[in-house]
């Protein structure tokens, strides 16, 4: 194939609660849709996960669009692609940026399962035709207003939960938490707010039979994880820290990791997901697919991602009606018991609803 049109679009949408973690809040959601064209005329989309502002990684939209519009986007248009996984080594020359290159890199992913007439899912090498997720709570405003959130869930079926702390927002959350429902798999996700001066603060954690602990101490570090979990017995889960097979590679070896997060953004694409994940499987390390909050779009790619087998643990990828009044996609996400299906149908197995992204864009630029 050959990309031969680029579209970018700004959309703004609300989402139906304000998400807040250890450092920031989220209620009106800014991102990019990406949309790329071949010379067939075959449209995929891709979508980033950057926020409007650099609380989680340095990346935020903006800076995404300066790298696709300054940098991936002349390095991808017109130029013969005979499969996904080049991308990233075009991409190469071009440091870090993530979230910027799996906006591209998903949208081709896209092109290429409708052109070979398969699902997305299966032109990953999915194997499951429904996979588990979970839910991600953000900081509460009381114990109890959690606790009710948790019930809810609880009833909409969802069977793991995962909820934000914070140094003071920790210990007695949990431990409310944990007593009002005795057997459900509850994890905690820090967002890297601790330091190992809090290791006393974090092996009281143990007692609470977490499933794991996400990402507790900084957001780029390996060595200190290492030590904390010789110290613990929660599992540690990172999230932040690991942005390539590289980083997974080298944090299981120095032992700083039992479950890995991946996130499709966060690691460069769908290729870099997949590596990640096939290692993670030669060394017993199970994985479990992060979200980001993401639109139907991002939502659907990270739907195809977990029906590779290695996806042992649910993730965060709730159904659409959890975040959004309206989604960008047709039929929206559905999540029943805990459950999505994973579409069978080409491409990314959902329909864009032009009107509904015209309606949510607020710039729009054509590249060509
Ligand atoms: O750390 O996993 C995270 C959302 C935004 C930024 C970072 C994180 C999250 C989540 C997932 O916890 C929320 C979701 O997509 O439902
Ligand atoms: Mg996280």
């Amino acid at each position: 194939m050959k990309i031969t049109e680029i579209i970018i679009r700004h959309l703004q949408m609300e989402m139906k609660f304000s998400f807040t973690t250890s450092f920031g809040t989220v209620k009106m959601k800014n991102f990019l849709l990406l949309e790329a064209k071949d010379e067939s005329g075959t449209i995929g989309w891709g979508e980033s996960v950057a926020f409007d502002s650099p609380w989680y990684t340095e990346e935020t939209m903006k800076t995404n669009w300066h790298m696709l519009e300054d940098f991936l986007i002349p390095l991808i248009l017109n130029k013969e692609i005979h499969h996904p996984d080049e991308v990233s080594e075009i991409f190469a020359p071009i440091r870090k940026n993530n979230m910027a290159k799996s906006t591209i890199e998903g949208a081709i992913w896209d092109i290429y399962a409708q052109q070979t007439r398969q699902s997305l899912a299966q032109a990953l090498g999915g194997t499951k035709d429904k996979i588990e997720v979970g839910i991600s709570i953000g900081i509460q405003n009381s114990i109890d207003e959690l606790i009710e959130v948790v019930d809810n869930y609880l009833k909409e079926g969802y069977k793991r939960i995962k909820v934000k702390i914070k140094p003071g927002l920790d210990i007695e959350i949990i431990r409310s938490l944990r007593s009002a429902f005795p057997h459900i798999a509850i994890m905690a996700d820090a967002n890297s707010a601790y330091s190992l001066d809090d290791i006393d603060l974090l092996q009281q954690l143990d007692e609470f039979q977490l499933i794991m602990i996400e990402q507790p101490l900084a957001s780029d570090d390996i060595i200190d994880h290492a030590k904390l979990q010789q110290q613990i017995i929660t599992p540690i889960c990172l999230d932040e820290s690991i942005n390539s097979l590289e980083d997974a590679r080298k944090a299981v070896e120095l032992g700083s990791t039992k479950v890995i997060n991946i996130k499709i953004g966060r690691v460069g694409g769908l290729t870099e997901a997949k590596k990640i994940h096939d290692y993670c499987a030669t060394v017993g390390i199970p994985v479990w697919c992060g979200g980001m909050l993401e639109a139907g779009i991002g939502r659907a790619h990270n739907i195809a991602l977990t029906s590779l087998p290695n996806f042992i643990l649910p993730g965060d990828t709730a159904g659409s009606s959890h975040y959004w009044e309206k989604d960008v996609i047709e039929p929206e996400v559905m999540a029943e018991n805990g459950y999505i299906q994973v579409p069978q149908t080409v491409g990314i197995g959902y329909e864009v609803n032009r009107q509904i992204v015209e309606a949510y864009t607020v710039e729009k630029k054509i590249y060509r």
